[in-house]
């Protein structure tokens, strides 16, 4: 296949790349009346607004032929197919079926996955009850009044974002706390304030041999037992979420008490199956099915949706657009709703684990930027922060501004103010202000020609910076599902254009492997040879400090 950067396609967009390059969005809105309905899409109640992007009808439809370049159409159809797509692990890519609720058949090696898919969905359904009932109870008699899900990654962000995001859905459910971070501070944190009694640990963990959560996990049975609870408590205060059924008995937890899922979801894909059970503990099973349905809904129609009408390939259009050629380096997340303020750090898991790489799918070193690197903070936080350098900065930042018309939270004005904070901040990132605008501004204010000439150049606003924003009425479990499936389906798209494999992590598996060969040499011994030497000295100052700590 011809290199993607040695193609007539990608030759023709830096061209016409270069030819934009003195467009101004303010004139482009000027000239064309239609614009708003042109770059614009909703899917049911949710209003995709792209027209300010720094693109022309002739830049979507260059974009759509190099998605058409890339086979974008016939790779999503593989990746629906159950093909093995992950080509580093030899797996098939099918998150989507954990909420496909068609329930039509989804083959991977030839075998149906729904019938799986919907037994753990019926076991997750009948132990979110007994919990959220009270019928299941501690070693003691007494109800679960709190859920710590222990594990990290894929194994924490994705169930941790969506209980923050639904917290209006959580009544009179049990608290829910996570640890994922193997400094003991966070455990230790969060079981000062809880009772053994009434406590339930998830462990989570695809294999059930990550180093944070399986010492978190001990840590937490020590807590347990320490109470004066015996082992046989164990299994009623332990259940585990993984695919790896003998190391799961192996730590005390009953296998009736495991939730399994397969190895063709990736981790940071994950929350849809029962490493959403903390999600559905907390919000009730029906509602977690809302969630999944909400997130089929886009798989319908990113999977049936023509390329010029299709949501997902769009956002990743426009992102590669802006990475490969006005070389922005970073793209911001920045949600409207106090509610997804986890959901920036959730998709940087997603989007950068999966397209921070380097190397094509045919094991050819890329001549291009990958994945972006992503970044955000709720709205008006991020204006009082970092909003200055995406305003009048040398770099350029794309930016999604997302936002629910009506909040839960009914609060005064609260809510008519941040939504004017919404609209206000795309639109003059887009427009800017011109010299001559901000000369008669502080005429107005009487401000003296000389004080004028000085403070007008940093005054000035370049605006044409790109920005999409997704409106929607309300943050509900369909609505987040329909979210964080664009987002998931915008770096599939991305990874297909780039032809980078987007469900290997070889840099996680790296860490995980490098931590374990230094930890013994932090007790005793003399440090390894083989370091360089600002390791080997940082190790022997570390042992140093610790040995005059004692
Ligand atoms: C996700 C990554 C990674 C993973 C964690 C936890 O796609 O693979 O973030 O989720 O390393 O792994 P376990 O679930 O196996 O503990």
């Amino acid at each position: 296949m011809t290199r993607l950067t040695e193609s007539t396609i990608w030759h023709q967009l830096e061209t016409h790349a270069h030819a934009c390059a003195g467009l101004h969005m303010r004139d482009l809105f000027a000239a064309d009346p239609h614009r708003f309905s042109a770059f614009s899409l909703q899917l049911d109640d949710l209003l995709f607004d792209f027209s300010k992007n720094r693109i022309t009808r002739e830049t979507l439809s260059l974009l759509f032929e190099l998605a058409r370049f890339a086979d974008v159409e016939q790779k999503r159809e593989q990746m629906f197919c159950g093909e093995k797509i992950n080509l580093t692990e030899q797996r098939a890519v099918l998150h989507v079926a954990l909420r496909n609720r068609s329930n039509r058949p989804m083959l991977v090696d030839g075998q149906d996955v729904m019938p799986d898919v919907n037994r753990v969905l019926a076991q997750m359904g009948r132990f979110v009850e007994k919990v959220r009932s009270g019928a299941w109870t501690g070693s003691t008699g007494k109800p679960i009044r709190d859920i710590v899900n222990i594990g990290i990654g894929g194994s924490d962000l994705g169930p941790l974002m969506v209980c923050e995001a639904l917290k209006p859905y959580a009544k009179d459910a049990p608290r829910v706390h996570f640890v994922s971070n193997v400094d003991g501070t966070q455990i230790t944190e969060v079981l000062k304030e809880l009772n053994p009694e009434t406590t339930l640990f998830l462990v989570v963990s695809k294999t059930f041999s990550t180093q944070e959560t399986l010492c978190n996990a001990h840590s937490a049975k020590d807590w347990l037992l320490a109470s004066g609870a015996g082992e046989a408590a164990v299994g009623q205060h332990f259940v585990a979420v993984s695919t790896a059924r003998q190391r799961v008995t192996a730590f005390g937890i009953d296998a009736d008490n495991m939730f399994e899922f397969w190895d063709w979801v990736g981790g940071r894909y994950s929350l849809w199956s029962a490493v959403g059970l903390a999600i559905a503990l907390v919000i009730g099973m029906e509602r977690f099915e809302d969630l999944l349905s909400g997130a089929h809904r886009v798989d319908e129609h990113f999977r049936t949706a023509p390329l010029e009408q299709n949501i997902p390939v769009i956002m990743a259009l426009l992102g590669l657009w802006y990475c490969n050629f006005f070389d922005a380096r970073t793209h911001a997340v920045l949600p409207y709703d106090q509610y997804l303020h986890r959901f920036p750090a959730y998709l940087q898991q997603s989007d950068m684990e999966s397209n921070g790489k380097g190397v094509t799918c045919d094991g050819e070193v890329v001549d291009h930027a990958t994945g972006p690197v992503l970044w955000g903070e709720p709205g008006t936080n991020g204006q009082h922060a970092f909003y200055q350098l995406i305003h009048q900065g040398t770099q350029m930042v794309p930016a999604d501004f997302i936002a629910p018309a009506i909040s839960h939270n009914d609060l005064g004005d609260h809510h008519r103010i941040l939504m004017s904070n919404f609209f206000a901040q795309p639109e003059a990132l887009m427009r800017g202000k011109t010299a001559a605008e901000v000369r008669q501004e502080m005429q107005t204010a009487g401000i003296a020609e000389d004080e004028i000439v000085r403070l007008l150049p940093h005054r000035v606003f370049p605006g044409n910076r790109p920005s999409n924003s997704f409106l929607f009425p309300k943050l509900t479990p369909e609505m987040l599902g329909m979210l964080i499936a664009l987002y998931e389906h915008k770096i599939f798209v991305q990874g297909a254009l780039w032809n980078i494999n987007s469900y290997d992590q070889w840099g996680v598996e790296l860490g995980k492997v490098l931590a374990g060969a230094i930890l013994p040499e932090l007790q005793a011994g003399p440090p390894a040879d083989t370091h360089d030497p600002s390791t080997a000295g940082l190790i022997k100052y570390y042992r140093e400090l610790n040995n005059a700590g004692r």
